[in-house]
């Protein structure tokens, strides 16, 4: 067998489809979207096409703001630096509510406007790796500017209540952002049901491509640029448009919508399958409920194994697993979202994350279950904690 990918929480292949779609835009249609001229011009109405994408997927409406940018991580530092202009800095406000389970895109921005004099309480998730809405209500004080809190999160796959949570928030009359990276192409992200400010995404989750994301503002609400330029998105964030990226982003934004059934039934079967079968090798936690989290993540504990030599093991057999978020994968600290769950620390070492997309097949998972059983049972041959 082939090498077998199943860290689609890392990146997605991109579809076929996309990378078709995106072809024209590199030696024909290459003009820059600014220009006067044909070669500016011409490529318009393809991105029309691509942001009609976009807005439905997230069944945004006419009035609000669907920014491009070049990241998630994009993304969520304009939300939280925008604020810290906006309402923070001019003195209305001091306070952010977030999670102690946010990417690092996330927590380390809030550490940064720590360093900034910005009060930020940090919401501990409960024994099934969730924030309650409940505890958001208790957080917002009357100085609370912001509420960031992520839709599902990307290490153990827990969605999180974000539909009560953003209305307690407008309840409260508080701005709400929800980092929806893991939850597109995943759940149904429908922003009239769920009253969101600012949500953001990032294409590469979901068989798009690298280096476009995007920054939903609702109606009526404004944020400062992070990168300030040109005239690009009416000012709200300058540099040249991505123009490949969107047609590609906004291309896999549709497939995903189409594709949310199947991620659902088919993606939740293999997933489950996979999870059966590794959770009949003895002493293994899977963290969180599978009825909690999306359909496609499992974050598996196996004890007396290190999480970093399993992975080395599974990748000489050709499976691509993770031990968690890659952007922290050079810290040699506890995974922080599995010591935050509450694990000691003897098992915060040990997880390993499996997270399949809609292009994983029956025989991957076959040969997954087969290979890390394996894996894991040499392993603990060796291991001195077990
Ligand atoms: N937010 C969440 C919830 C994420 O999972 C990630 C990437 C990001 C933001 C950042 O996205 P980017 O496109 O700006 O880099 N998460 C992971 C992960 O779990 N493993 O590798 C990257």
């Amino acid at each position: 067998m082939d090498r077998i990918y199943l860290d689609n929480n890392a990146t997605t292949i991109v579809d076929p489809l996309v990378k078709q779609a995106m072809e024209p835009y590199w030696c024909e249609r290459y003009g820059n979207p600014n220009s006067l001229h044909t070669f500016g011009t011409e490529v318009h109405p393809d991105l029309r096409i691509a942001m009609n994408r976009l807005y439905r997927g997230l069944n945004a409406q006419e009035g609000d703001d669907i920014l491009i940018t070049s990241c998630a991580t994009e993304s969520n530092n304009t939300v939280l630096k925008g604020i810290y202009f906006d309402l923070i800095k001019k003195g209305k406000k001091n306070h952010i509510v977030t999670t102690t389970v946010e990417h690092p895109c996330v927590a380390n921005s809030c550490k940064f406007l720590e360093s900034q004099g910005v009060k930020v309480t940090y919401l501990p998730v409960n024994a099934d790796a969730r924030v309650e809405a409940d505890a958001v209500r208790h957080a917002i004080t009357d100085k609370t500017a912001l509420v960031s809190v992520m839709w599902a999160n990307n290490e153990t796959g827990v969605i999180f209540p974000i539909k009560e949570i953003a209305e307690v928030c407008k309840a409260k009359g508080v701005l709400f952002h929800t980092d929806a990276v893991q939850a597109i192409g995943k759940v149904r992200v429908d922003l009239q049901d769920v009253p969101a400010d600012f949500l953001s995404l990032s294409g590469h989750k979901f068989h798009g491509p690298k280096g476009v994301g995007a920054l939903f503002v609702r109606k009526g609400l404004k944020l400062p640029p992070l990168l300030h330029g040109g005239e690009q998105m009416s000012g709200k964030r300058a540099g040249t448009l991505n123009v490949a990226g969107i047609v590609g982003m906004g291309l896999a934004m549709e497939l995903a919508s189409d594709n949310l059934g199947y991620e659902n039934k088919e993606v939740r079967r293999l997933r489950d399958k996979l999870e059966d079968g590794l959770l009949k090798i003895k002493d293994v936690l899977v963290i969180s409920r599978r009825e909690l989290r999306v359909p496609n993540t499992v974050f598996i504990s196996v004890r007396g194994v290190e999480g970093e030599a399993l992975l080395w093991d599974l990748n000489k057999s050709g499976i691509a697993a993770s031990t968690g978020s890659a952007c922290a994968s050079e810290s040699l600290e506890a995974n922080p979202v599995i010591k935050a769950i509450g694990l000691g620390s003897e098992l915060s070492h040990t997880g390993i994350r499996l997270s399949l997309s809609r292009f994983t097949t029956e025989e991957e998972i076959d040969f997954a279950i087969k290979t890390f059983t394996e894996a894991a049972g040499r392993l603990r041959s060796i291991s001195s904690t077990y």
